[in-house]
């Protein structure tokens, strides 16, 4: 009777140091798939919940050619640009690519005009448009410079251009940071006054494979068309050997008389030697109208260098950077796009 009375107590003891252990041992992590940047939450708030992890494994496989499949993020830097944004909208919105593999990040600077007003707007309304319609992700960030030029008419005065487009490389910088996320495979960088461009657009580049992609940009009225963006260019020999003369810290921008550069541009290769649609010629360089990156390309490091690299900022300056990180950049001489007058 006494000995089974203890051998009960001992039970008891035993079960209930188990039960104690049970609830109070510390929660297990598999250090492998602790990801520290993935813990923190932007709510203060949401930091005193726990388990606040995600594992993402980005050993994706190389992206295979069908058309399709792949996610893409389409960025865009507005600045008092209010009147562009609903045709902006209507000819994105015309994409035949599926547009649940299409996500939108706007970065809006320095605007006064309502800019960012009818950015919301519109966003709000593609949210509620039919299910297939609607776009996967549409994300709107603001940062502004304080930049300010007398009139938009300025700003392709060649003594503004480094300035200028040293604010616009942190613009696409911070754009990029903020939106670009595990899952998109490209990146699309569309002007928001590149005003004319096929529906089939995405489907088309992205079937191109390239690093780095653009079609030729131009502007035209109702009886005359000219070439637009003149950053998407070649190397000459003449050009090299302009930049052997140069300071390490000297600019190099495209399209003014006062510093001849002896690139050859984009724009005077259209039907040149060839007049198919998707001819395509190698280049060093590109502008930011309609360009498309493979993700991988900026995720390696290739950004706008707002600082002279190689004696190009911003966008000529990312083509530099991914050709430097052994990335090749082609232009399609005969695909054109149409920018605002
Ligand atoms: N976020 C931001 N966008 C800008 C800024 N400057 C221009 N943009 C936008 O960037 C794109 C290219 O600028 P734009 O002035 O049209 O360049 P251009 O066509 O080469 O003269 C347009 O969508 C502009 O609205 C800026 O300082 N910040
Ligand atoms: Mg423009």
């Amino acid at each position: 009777m006494l000995l089974s009375s203890k051998v009960q107590l001992i039970v008891i003891i035993f079960a209930s140091c188990t039960l104690l252990y049970c609830f109070f041992k510390p929660p297990t992590i598999d250090s492998t798939q602790w990801d520290p940047t993935r813990s923190c939450s932007s709510n203060p708030d949401d930091l005193t919940t726990t388990n606040q992890y995600s594992y993402i494994n980005m050993n994706r496989e190389p992206i295979v050619k069908t058309k399709h499949s792949s996610h893409v993020l389409i960025l865009t830097p507005f600045k008092q640009s209010v009147q562009f944004i609903d045709s902006y909208f209507d000819n994105v919105n015309k994409q035949t690519y599926p547009h649940h593999l299409i996500s939108l990040g706007f970065l809006a600077s320095d605007s006064t005009d309502g800019t960012i007003e009818k950015l919301k707007e519109r966003a709000e309304k593609e949210s509620h448009a039919e299910e297939w319609k609607r776009f996967h992700s549409i994300s709107i960030f603001q940062k502004d410079y304080k930049y300010e030029l007398k009139s938009n008419e300025d700003r392709h005065a060649f003594n503004v251009q480094v300035q200028r487009r040293i604010i616009m490389a942190k613009s696409r910088n911070t754009l990029l940071s903020a939106a670009l996320t595990e899952k998109h495979e490209w990146v699309l960088w569309l002007d928001g006054d590149v005003t004319e461009y096929p529906e089939t657009l995405l489907e088309e580049l992205i079937g191109m494979d390239k690093d780095i992609i653009v079609p030729n940009c131009y502007w035209h009225s109702y009886n005359e068309e000219e070439g637009y963006d003149k950053n998407n260019w070649q190397e000459t020999d003449k050009s090299w050997q302009l930049q052997k003369t140069l300071k390490p810290d000297d600019v190099l921008v495209e399209g003014y008389p006062e510093l001849v550069t002896h690139r050859k541009l984009l724009i005077d290769m259209r039907n040149e030697t060839n007049s198919d649609l998707f001819h395509t010629v190698p280049l060093d360089a590109v502008g930011g109208t309609c360009t498309l990156v493979k993700a991988k390309v900026h995720r390696d490091g290739a950004i706008f260098p707002p600082f002279p690299f190689q004696h190009q900022v911003e966008t000529e300056g990312l083509a530099k950077m991914a050709k430097a990180l052994g990335y090749e950049v082609w232009g399609l001489p005969n695909y054109i796009v149409y920018h605002y007058i």
